[in-house]
């Protein structure tokens, strides 16, 4: 596993651009991620630099001006590291790597990072480590030397160009190795999912810390790790449930994030199949997070990525126990109403009015409105036993 772990373990500063697309609001929320993602990596945000800018500047991301005041700051404040809200490009890295003497990430070296950290089985690592060696390879700069000395970071001065020939074909090894144990595995784990035979699957999928692996425990009363930070699960686990007098499969995937880096997405193969070969999807979501609209979409995308889109889906909409939204005086006459102010119950009359979208409002946490939830996966699963065991309808009647 290649480490960069202990180098976040410090100051660092956040920077961001402002699309003509985006409002300042939403700029904030997606910084806001950002220092999630870097206090889940071990580090402290302390200040965060933004700039408008329609795309961003091909060779250093930010305008220079900008940087400048990056540079400085950095000089002064003891930063050890600067944060980019995206993935830069070779060329983007090894300029801005030029101009500020302190650790350069990107949101994917980042998320890779997290991923890294987070790795238990052999399957997880081999895919975290094949998605950072993608990601190194045309970046190998001065901030990686040699790799047999494995040092990264600050103030390194580059290797030669043959050392960086030699490390890229170290690098090269490494990946079609890591490919051939991906695809062993693979086939194992395709064999496995084979084994479980018929039974109807179901899969939980939602945006990083949703709440998805605490309602499989509380649906399945099994012990799935589950935290207030990014990512708490990367491996996949299946349970066993039975709702009334159906049994089912069901499974706690990785969460996914806007932007999830193309590598993560194309190593993590195995994992995603348990989604791509799931009967029904439970898309769960965190209505209490101000983006969340923003999450579904997101979540969308990624599931259009791997064939999955059209799949029986029922929407979850988690943590109501936390949600709040702004108010208007009554005598308030100027503000207008937004999405801000909407309550649950606005929320709810939404999602019922869309015919085409099942779903369901529940608190996992507090066991809000569990019932129903099971209820409606009852429902949904048993529409498509009814068809995999047409002779099995027995099993429907109610004792
Ligand atoms: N207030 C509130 N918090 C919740 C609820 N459900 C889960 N949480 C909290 O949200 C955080 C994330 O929960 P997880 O179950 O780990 O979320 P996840 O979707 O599995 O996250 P990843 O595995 O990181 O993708 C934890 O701190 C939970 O306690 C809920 O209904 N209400
Ligand atoms: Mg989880």
């Amino acid at each position: 596993m290649i480490e960069t772990r202990e180098a976040i373990s410090e100051k660092t500063v956040l920077i961001g651009i402002i699309t003509q697309h985006q409002d300042e609001k939403q700029s904030e929320e997606y910084l806001d991620e950002l220092e999630f993602l870097t206090l889940t990596a071990g580090g402290v945000a302390v200040k965060r630099f933004v700039q408008k800018l329609d795309k961003p500047h091909p060779k250093t991301f930010i305008g220079t001006g900008k940087l400048e005041d990056v540079k400085a700051y950095i000089e002064s404040n003891e930063i050890g590291t600067a944060i980019f809200d995206d993935e830069l490009s070779p060329a983007q890295l090894r300029n801005i790597e030029r101009f500020l003497d302190c650790k350069i990430l990107d949101r994917t070296n980042l998320i890779l990072d997290i991923f890294a950290s987070r790795a238990q089985t052999s399957s997880a690592k081999a895919q975290v480590e094949l998605a950072q060696y993608q990601y190194l390879l045309p970046r190998l700069t001065r901030m990686w030397t040699h790799l047999d000395k494995q040092k990264g970071g600050i103030g390194m001065r580059g290797p030669g160009e043959t050392e960086i020939e030699t490390d890229r074909r170290i690098i090269r090894d490494k990946i079609s190795l890591l490919k051939k144990k991906l695809t062993t595995i693979d086939k194992q784990m395709s064999v496995q999912r084979k084994n479980r035979g018929k039974m109807v699957r179901v899969a939980l999928v939602g945006y990083t810390n949703v709440g998805k692996s605490t309602l499989m425990n509380v649906v399945s009363k099994s012990e799935v790790f589950a935290e207030n930070k990014l990512f708490a699960t990367l491996d996949t686990t299946v349970r066993k449930v039975v709702i009334k007098n159906i049994p089912f499969l069901m499974t706690d995937t990785v969460g996914f994030i806007r932007k999830l880096p193309t590598q993560l997405v194309e190593s993590f193969k195995s994992t995603l199949d348990e989604v791509r070969e799931a009967d029904l999807l439970l898309h769960v979501v965190d209505i209490s997070h101000p983006n969340f609209e923003d999450h579904i979409a997101s979540v969308n995308k990624i599931l259009d990525e791997i064939d999955s889109k059209d799949k029986p889906t029922v929407m979850v909409f988690n943590k109501i126990d936390a949600y709040t939204h702004e108010t208007i005086d009554e005598d308030d006459l100027i503000t207008e109403k937004t999405k801000e102010h909407s309550t649950l119950e606005d929320w709810k009359r939404t999602w019922m009015n869309d015919l085409e979208t099942e779903s369901i409002f529940i608190s996992a946490l507090n066991k809000d409105n569990l019932e129903n939830f099971k209820e409606k996966a009852y429902e949904e699963v048993k529409k498509i036993h009814i068809q995999r065991f047409p002779y099995n309808d027995f099993l429907y009647q109610e004792y």
